[in-house]
Order: C-alpha cells, then sequence, then structure tokens
C-alpha cells in the first residue's frame, strides 16, 4: 500500500505542467536575430573614408588620384557629379570604372539610390546625374573599379 502511494506521488510530478519558460518571446528572438544580421551586415561592410573637398588632389593608389565636383552649388534640385581620374603623370585614365551611392543618412534606405555607374564624357570625364529631393544631410559614396576590382572607396557627406 504504502508503495503504490510513493509511485502515485513520484509519478505525479511528472504531470506537473511545465514552467513556461520564456513563452511568449516570439518578439524577443526576432529582434535579436535582427540586431544580430544587422552587426554581421555591418562587419562585412566596406569602409567609406571621408573625402578631400572636391576640387581637391584624392589620392587612390600608385600615384593616382581623383578631383572630383559638381556642375553647380548643391541645393534641391538636380546637379551633375564630374570625377577625373588622373595617373601618377597626371593624364586622364579612361578606362576605369566609376560608380556612386547616395543616400540621406538620418533615414536611411529612404532615398538610397543604389551603386550606379558614371558616364564617360567625350572630354574624359565621369558624369553622374544627382537628384536631391528633400533638405537635409545627404552622403555620396564612390567606388572606382579596375579590372572588376574596387580600388578606392570614398564618401562625400554635404547638407542642403
Ligand atoms: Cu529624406
Amino acid at each position: 500500500m504504502k508503495r503504490y502511494l510513493v509511485i502515485l506521488i513520484v509519478s505525479g510530478l511528472f504531470f506537473l505542467p511545465p514552467v513556461p519558460v520564456e513563452a511568449g518571446c516570439a518578439h524577443c528572438e526576432q529582434a535579436a536575430q535582427l540586431a544580430a544580421a544587422a552587426n554581421a551586415n555591418a562587419a562585412t561592410m566596406p569602409e567609406y573614408l571621408p573625402m578631400p573637398s572636391p576640387g581637391d588632389k584624392v589620392p587612390i593608389e600608385n600615384g593616382y588620384y581623383l578631383i572630383y565636383g559638381f556642375d553647380k552649388p548643391l541645393k534641391m534640385g538636380r546637379a551633375i557629379m564630374k570625377v577625373e581620374i588622373f595617373t601618377g603623370e597626371g593624364k586622364k585614365d579612361t578606362s576605369l570604372q566609376v560608380k556612386a551611392d547616395m543616400d540621406m543618412p538620418s533615414m536611411r534606405g529612404a532615398h538610397a539610390t543604389g551603386d550606379r555607374p558614371f558616364q564617360l564624357s567625350n572630354k574624359g570625364d565621369y558624369l553622374l546625374p544627382l537628384s536631391i529631393v528633400m533638405p537635409g544631410g545627404w552622403e555620396i559614396k564612390i567606388s572606382v573599379i579596375k579590372d572588376g576590382k574596387v580600388i578606392f572607396r570614398g564618401r562625400y557627406d554635404f547638407n542642403v
């Protein structure tokens, strides 16, 4: 009789409802996953160093440099960005590819253009039309590509 009692009590323990361990925290889990993904992205994201002012020489590599500028002061509306690339001897190199990605850091993604290629002009300038649709802080991130490899990354931040 006593033995049955013990068995009853012990087996009863197994039927206790399990303690709800962090039940209903699917949301926390999702937030943690998103944060982890963002951090992983940031870690693999290439760095764009701030460039000297428009009109100044920006060193690239092996003596190469670029000079960038705009067809007019940047304000709301359209403008054309110009990039010239020079060899160490000061000759224009028109064999490269230049791309730019533009966005407003304060509302990242809202006006992001993605990487867009500059077009080479007759004068050997790399040109890209820009569209500034909102007052505030903007960034332009440019990449110079040689034989399919990025050899330079730089950024220009401005306010309108
Ligand atoms: Cu905006």
